[in-house]
């Protein structure tokens, strides 16, 4: 069986936590999320976000730096229980709406030969469950690097990985917003992208962040766009919509209109 047409959908953070208190999950839009996914119910990949349950700890120890301090091992350790905590609350709830949803952990099968953060991966463990019809679900974590150090691997990077080595159509990036926001040049307003070709991406220019005054190690509306223009080199659309509005997901799964930014 081939992995003919997935979908990857990467849960942001931001939607399935509140960014701005350690460790707090958003359990109702979470839940509604994972039942829009399970009321489409076709093969897909899902990778989630660390949100609160990793960005404020990767911040207050410095891990984006690399290795410098022995105490930064805690933050390490508690980083990383810290990600298995919310990936464990993540399947409970894609289990409840009857997706067959596994967990993997990203920092067992991808790792950093050098600092650029030039991957190395071994991913036929993924291959091998979606033959069975199960749903990995991989989640942005901590990641070690040759040389005794170790970084923050984000979502979107894991996304990025995964659209080169499976045959993938879409990338839904599910936020708390509506889609990318960009100044227009004209009215020099801000406003919400709905479709756009990869021309456009490279030449417009995106307002700041996408969540305003939370902690986020690995880039944010910057990061979130190098990401998108590098999945779009293999993937034939890239949708960003907001998870916390109605039955938007369902729709764009549907592949109905709804309120989004596509990217093609
Ligand atoms: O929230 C970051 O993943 P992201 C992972 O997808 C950690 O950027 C552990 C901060």
């Amino acid at each position: 069986m081939s992995n003919n047409s997935i979908d990857i959908i990467k849960l942001g953070g931001a939607v399935i936590t509140d960014k701005t208190e350690y460790k707090k999950i958003r359990l109702f839009e979470l839940r509604e999320i994972c039942e829009q996914i399970g009321e489409w119910g076709n093969p897909c990949i899902i990778v989630h976000g660390a949100g609160s349950y990793g960005h404020i700890k990767a911040k207050e120890y410095d891990i984006t730096s690399g290795f410098r301090e022995s105490s930064q091992i805690q933050g390490l350790m508690q980083i990383r229980k810290d990600m298995h905590e919310l990936s464990s609350i993540v399947v409970e709830e894609l289990i409840k709406a009857n997706l067959n949803a596994m967990n993997f952990q990203t920092s067992s099968l991808i790792y950093s030969e050098n600092e650029n953060m030039q991957y190395k991966y071994f991913l036929n463990p993924i291959q091998k469950a979606m033959q069975l019809g199960l749903i990995p679900v991989l989640s942005g974590d901590i990641v070690f690097v040759e040389d005794g150090d170790f970084n923050i691997i984000s979502g979107d990077v894991i996304v990025e990985i995964l659209a080169n080595n499976f045959q993938v159509n879409r990338v839904i990036f599910i936020t708390d917003v509506d889609g990318l926001m960009v100044v227009n040049p004209e009215t020099n307003q801000k406003e919400y992208l709905i479709n756009a070709s990869v021309e456009d991406i490279k030449s417009l220019s995106f307002t700041s962040d996408i969540s305003e005054n939370t902690i986020d190690v690995t880039g944010s509306m910057k990061g979130k766009v190098e990401s998108v223009l590098s999945i779009l080199r293999s993937v034939n659309e890239v949708i960003i919509v907001n998870g916390q509005e109605g039955k938007r997901v369902l729709d764009v799964l549907k592949e109905k209109d709804a309120v989004c930014t596509r990217i093609k």
